[in-house]
């Protein structure tokens, strides 16, 4: 045999085992039809190998020829063989990974002050409050006037209030929901309102120009302001836990007499002082009081016969102090980093 044909024949033995490495790493038919191509192909390795028959003497052409011819064949036949097998087995099973983390579908959930508003309603309903609605937009008269706020009154500067046309306010509170309620319904009362409320306060991070109030009122014979401040501490052990401490204020608000504002021992250092309670030990909730025998007068309660506590309560307060968050801004940015944390 001649020193080419030797030659020749190891470089086929070569291209077969390169060929059976390639194949061994092809992954799909789009790969297969790649190596076809490319071994078999017109401008394909083995037919540039033809090239060698003249090379040879005509004795030996026959075996180069036989050997091509073979190596042509077990090729073709293994392609083949390569195909069938994907096509009985879909790319996608052969790469499923049973022991992969399950791809959970992305779904919403309630926003952090609706859950809290949700937890505050069933606190009060759980002792005999209804649940009232008003309206965001409200006439003067129930935001102010009939609240004993009468126009002009130096007590308008409390709230600093968004005007709108013909005598209507975006609300400032949820205290008019109160006389709606007592002008619809007569003794005994006793209601929650939440709702949303405006103010043209300069945001900060405790002040935000939108923000939720929850108003209770209960209006019967011989109501107290004993009754009021063991509704307000129940509320406060319900919501936060049953070592939280009440205490009221002496305070003002033109619809109540006597006014108070409330507190809760601080949650977090449990009336020790801390940065949150700015030592204090005391974590300012919001206002209360006895209604005022004048807001009576304008819903026709009779005085001398009812007597009835109003109370009021910031959401975002609750809930900042519930969750530890320290700016209010960020409920109503819709950031899901700190959405989805609820
Ligand atoms: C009132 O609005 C009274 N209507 C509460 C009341 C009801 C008193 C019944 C007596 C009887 P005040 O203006 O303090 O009160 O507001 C109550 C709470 O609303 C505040 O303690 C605070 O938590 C919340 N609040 C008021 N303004 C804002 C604001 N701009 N941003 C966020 N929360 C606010």
């Amino acid at each position: 045999m001649s020193e080419n044909l030797q030659k020749f024949l190891k470089v086929l033995e070569k291209t077969e085992s390169d060929f059976s490495a390639r194949l061994a790493a092809a992954q799909d038919e789009p790969a297969l039809e790649a190596l076809k191509i490319e071994y078999l192909g017109r401008k394909g390795i083995l037919q540039s190998y033809f090239s060698w028959m003249s090379q040879l003497d005509a004795n030996e052409k026959p075996q180069l020829g036989g050997a091509l011819n073979r190596i042509k064949e077990t090729i073709q036949s293994r392609l083949e063989e390569r195909k069938t097998a994907f096509q009985r087995q879909p790319a996608a099973i052969e790469s499923f990974d049973p022991s992969l983390p399950p791809r959970l579908p992305a779904c919403g959930a309630m926003h952090p002050l609706l859950q809290v508003l949700d937890e505050i309603k069933q606190i009060f309903v759980g002792m005999g409050f209804r649940i009232e609605e008003g309206p965001e937009i409200e006439s003067d008269y129930y935001n102010f006037e009939a609240l004993n706020i009468p126009p002009y009154h130096p007590s308008r500067d409390m709230q600093d209030t968004f005007y709108l046309r013909e005598g209507l306010v975006l609300r400032t509170h949820t205290s008019p929901v109160q006389i709606r309620t007592m002008e619809n319904q007569k003794p005994p009362v006793r209601m929650i309102a939440p709702g949303r409320c405006f103010r043209n306060d300069t945001p900060d991070a405790t002040h935000s120009p939108t923000f939720h109030q929850v108003e209770g009122l209960c209006v019967d014979r011989g109501v107290s302001f004993a009754e009021l401040k063991g509704v307000v501490q129940a509320f406060a052990q319900k919501i936060f836990n049953k070592d939280v401490r009440v205490r009221f204020r002496p305070s003002f608000f033109p619809f109540t007499e006597p006014s108070a504002e409330y507190d809760f021992s601080c949650i977090f250092c449990k009336g020790k002082g801390c940065r949150v309670c700015k030592n204090t030990g005391w974590l300012e909730i919001s206002g209360a009081g006895m209604v005022d025998p004048a807001v009576f007068g304008f819903v026709d309660y009779d005085p001398t016969i009812y007597s009835g506590y109003a109370f009021g309560m910031g959401v975002e307060r609750i809930t900042m102090l519930k969750y530890q968050v320290h700016d209010i801004r960020i409920f109503y940015e819709n950031d899901l980093r700190f959405l989805q944390q609820f």
